[in-house]
């Protein structure tokens, strides 16, 4: 697949804001600050699109991006961070788990996890969560711009084992500075879109 369009579809807090059911959707969650804007930047080859900072909290609203016209990449509000106020973080359960729960034509949410450390306790919630709701299965390794070729295999195999991936489960790294893991994602993407 090429991406050819991309636009903010919808911002939401509530479901009353998602956009109607009409076409599938792929979500990207992790970690505040795990460069799940960034990735949708690169993916639409689009700089700006999504909203992207060096301190961790950035997204705090569910936005929907047509993608092709034909499905939607939902950026969330990433979670563990630490500063936000109470409320932000209460919040925060009740928007994402309202989102992930009821969206029927949720295809897969992808877990982003920094490729330099070992999941956190959360990712691992997240995940179990993931796959209790039958959304598991591709995990994104981001910033691998900053270990070296070397130590990829070992770093993708802590991940593994600390989320308990099976043989079917692919991580992809990926990196925003070097353009790497693109092509892989997007492919990625469209089997997942072409088992509609
Ligand atoms: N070196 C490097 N930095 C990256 C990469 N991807 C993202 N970053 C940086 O990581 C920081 C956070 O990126 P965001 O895309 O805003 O992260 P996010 O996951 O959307 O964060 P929240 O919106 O807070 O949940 C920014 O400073 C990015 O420039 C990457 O592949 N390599
Ligand atoms: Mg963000």
């Amino acid at each position: 697949m090429r991406i050819k369009t991309s636009e903010l579809a919808a911002v939401a807090v509530k479901s009353s804001q998602y956009p109607p059911e009409d076409m599938a959707e792929i979500a990207f969650a992790g970690r505040s600050n795990v460069g799940k804007s960034s990735l949708l930047n690169l993916l639409t080859g689009r700089k700006s699109l999504a909203r992207v900072s060096g301190n961790p909290g950035k997204t705090r609203t569910i936005n929907f991006y047509l993608i092709n016209g034909e499905f939607r990449i939902v950026d969330l509000p990433g979670y563990g961070y630490a500063k936000a106020a109470k409320y932000v973080t209460e919040n925060w359960g009740e928007m994402i788990e309202g989102y992930l729960k009821n969206r029927s034509r949720l295809k897969r949410v992808a877990l982003l996890v920094d490729i330099r450390h070992k999941p956190s306790d959360q990712d691992v919630q997240m995940y179990e969560w993931l796959r209790y709701y039958g959304l598991n299965g591709l995990i994104v390794a981001t910033k691998a711009d900053k270990i070296s070729r070397g130590e990829m295999g070992k770093n993708l195999n802590i991940i593994r084992g600390a989320l308990k991936l099976e043989a079917g489960e692919k991580i992809i790294p990926v990196s925003v500075l070097k353009k790497t893991g693109v092509d892989e994602l997007l492919n990625e993407l469209t089997i997942l879109l072409e088992g509609e």
